[in-house]
């Protein structure tokens, strides 16, 4: 009886213990920052959609001349098997307004250097796509690969800070934390505080609803592990 009991309480632990692995999978990464972990506001690492063409759901809208532009691809992962691919496309993650602060990070990947840029930043859906004269140009915390001399820009749109170079074949994660009291935010690359800061030139945060993806460069280009977070514990 006792040896049954011991099996049974082995399983209740074992089944906890899965339970929770997979609950902490599906909800912690991305916002373990030191010794600090963020509240999750989503987190999508793409393994749940079919490989081939994507079909936006679960708040996602592509924008682009044509859905063959964005893929769920299987070629390159982050730390699993699937991936966003966009050719020339953007996609939209609209998750809602949020408590200020709020930040983002990012796995993204080029296998060619190309032409243009590719691109990931905050933005407010409405005005982003002009229909919301409140925040003006309704981008925050915009991190920019250029492809032309491979160098990695982070600013406003307008007031931009060369804060390293990146190589094709190589993922790069991208997180901001944005800081309110300073009006400012950080950027880590790889783990590597590559920007500090950085100034926050753009009013109306409060109306950051969407992270914005887009891939103008000519080539292939994946995002994984996308996560946006409530800046504060
Ligand atoms: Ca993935």
């Amino acid at each position: 009886m006792r040896g049954r009991t011991r099996r049974l309480h082995f399983v209740t632990v074992t089944l906890a213990v899965t339970l929770l692995s997979a609950w902490l999978n599906v909800w912690l990464p991305g916002v373990v920052f030191g010794q600090t972990v963020y509240p999750t506001v989503f987190f999508d690492d793409f393994e749940q959609y079919p490989v081939g063409i994507f079909t936006p759901t679960r708040g996602w809208q592509v924008l682009t001349s044509s859905l063959l532009d964005a893929n769920i691809s299987d070629v390159h992962a982050y730390g699993d098997a699937k991936s966003l691919l966009l050719k020339d496309a953007t996609a939209l993650r609209i998750f809602g307004l949020q408590p200020w602060p709020v930040g983002y990070q990012i796995a993204v990947y080029a296998d060619a250097v190309g032409q243009g840029a590719f691109e990931v930043m905050l933005v407010n859906k409405d005005g982003f796509l002009g229909t919301n004269p409140d925040c003006g140009y309704c981008g925050w915390m915009l991190v920019w690969f250029e492809s032309f001399n491979r160098t990695i820009w982070v600013g406003d749109g307008n007031q931009m800070t060369a804060c390293g170079t990146w190589m094709p074949g190589t993922w790069y994660v991208v997180k901001v934390v944005p800081d309110p009291s300073t009006n400012t935010f950080d950027l880590w690359i790889n783990n590597t505080l590559v920007g500090r800061d950085l100034g926050m030139y753009w009013p109306h945060e409060e109306l950051i609803d969407s992270i914005y993806l887009r891939s103008g460069a000519n080539v292939d280009v994946y995002f994984d592990n996308v996560s946006v977070f409530l800046a504060r514990p």
